[in-house]
């Protein structure tokens, strides 16, 4: 039998050459302007050691929010990551400065440049926006910096503008440019339209910062990519401001197995990831949250464990121990006679078709919902577990 995705994943990449799409990681930053989240600068060395070590490529933090976060940038830089540090500020040459003196090697700068932003926010014209563009990646640049400029608001801003802001910093030697969909108001293929527009304007490197107020930033960051976008940028959980932006673990995931990026993350760290940002910040994922849930790998339907119990596969996309999550499986009304026997089998009871037939049909007449859960290894797990077990040291 061919591999259980195979025809799935010639759909995937029809006709489409995998190309190395990176990630940007921003708890540090979009993630603690999430309500109720604000980490200790001992919390944030662990992330973004926790991270680095994950194998994302940026990881962005801001010094200009407090003193504190100041701290935790420059300890963080000292640090020698693998991944780049890019601290996050606003587009004023001030800003750039405390950048500078937390020894940073990558910035970051935003700018609003739809006419609401300019109007109602900044309180400036479109050629005071233009000014304050390039005036400070020319700064950045003249100090040394490695410079990422965001057209925040982007995708509601007069396209003309926006080439055109992105052309004059192109000129002044950006060397990436973010193009947000800061309200999370497109659609897939409005992302695709937006980000194509700034593709064929520039050669600058581009990163997708998307957000998800109405459910679509996962698809819509992929939709970026495939309009030219190499960089996503990510939370754990998916936290950030109102209802944040696509979650790492969905993209880390996603870009391995359904896009075929070759990067080198260490995905069985996903759940211990998610679990650390609960309890750093007592939001925790909902239950079915793709990947990191705790219903992620259940499996529940009497017709769904008579498979599982044959092969997993049957009704799992990934192997959870890949992505750190653990199969369970979940007797109740619905387990089915396979279920019910299967419960036999572990309870140590004689089992035949006849008493795993009345045993489901208990099951369902108690009319209790879920009874029980149990962890279900498939053999490689198991072997796993095993070794595992044997290597820790013996308990005298
Ligand atoms: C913000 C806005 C921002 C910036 C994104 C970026 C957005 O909160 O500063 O710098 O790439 O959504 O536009 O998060
Ligand atoms: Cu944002």
């Amino acid at each position: 039998m061919k591999d259980p995705n195979y025809y799935a994943d010639l759909y995937n990449v029809y006709g489409k050459k995998p190309k190395k799409i990176r990630v940007l990681d921003s708890t540090l930053r979009e993630g603690e302007q999430h309500p109720g989240v604000s980490f200790t600068v001992k919390q944030r060395i662990q992330i973004a050691w926790m991270l680095d070590y994950f194998g994302v490529d940026q990881i962005e933090i801001s010094p200009i929010v407090s003193d504190d976060h100041k701290e935790a940038v420059k300890t963080i830089i000292k640090q020698g990551l693998k991944a780049d540090i890019v601290s996050h500020g606003r587009a004023l040459k001030e800003d750039i400065d405390v950048s500078l003196s937390c020894d940073a090697k990558w910035c970051a700068a935003y700018l609003g440049i739809s006419d609401i932003h300019l109007k109602d926010k900044l309180r400036i014209t479109r050629d005071q926006a233009m000014e304050r563009a390039v005036g400070t990646v020319e700064y950045a640049k003249s100090h040394g910096l490695k410079i990422r400029f965001t057209v925040e608001d982007g995708s509601r801003a007069d396209p003309e503008f926006l080439l055109k802001i992105c052309r004059a910093i192109e000129e002044a030697g950006v060397d990436r440019i973010s193009v947000p969909d800061t309200v999370g108001i497109l659609r897939p293929v409005g992302m695709y339209n937006f980000v194509k527009k700034v593709r064929e304007a520039v050669d600058t490197p581009l990163d997708a910062h998307v957000h998800n107020d109405i459910g679509f930033a996962l698809a819509n960051a992929f939709a970026a990519c495939d309009a030219g976008v190499d960089q996503i940028h990510t939370t754990i959980d998916g936290i950030g401001e109102r209802t944040g932006i696509p979650s790492l673990a969905e993209v880390s995931v996603a870009l391995t197995y359904l896009y075929k990026s070759p990067n080198d993350f260490r995905l069985d760290m996903l759940q211990d990831l998610s679990r650390l940002i609960e309890e750093y910040t007592s939001i925790r994922p909902y239950d079915s949250k793709p990947i990191v849930g705790t219903s992620a790998y259940k499996h529940k339907a009497g017709t769904h464990l008579a498979a599982i119990l044959r092969n997993p596969a049957a009704y799992e996309p990934i192997p959870p121990r890949v992505v750190g999550n653990r199969r369970r499986i979940v007797f109740g009304e619905l387990a089915g006679k396979t279920g019910a026997s299967y419960l036999m089998s572990i309870l140590g009871l004689e089992k035949n078709d006849e008493s795993a037939k009345l045993v489901a049909q208990g099951l369902k007449n108690l009319r209790m919902g879920d009874l029980i859960e149990l962890p279900l290894e498939d053999k490689l797990e198991k072997k796993i577990i095993n070794d595992e077990k044997r290597e820790k040291p013996k308990e005298k």
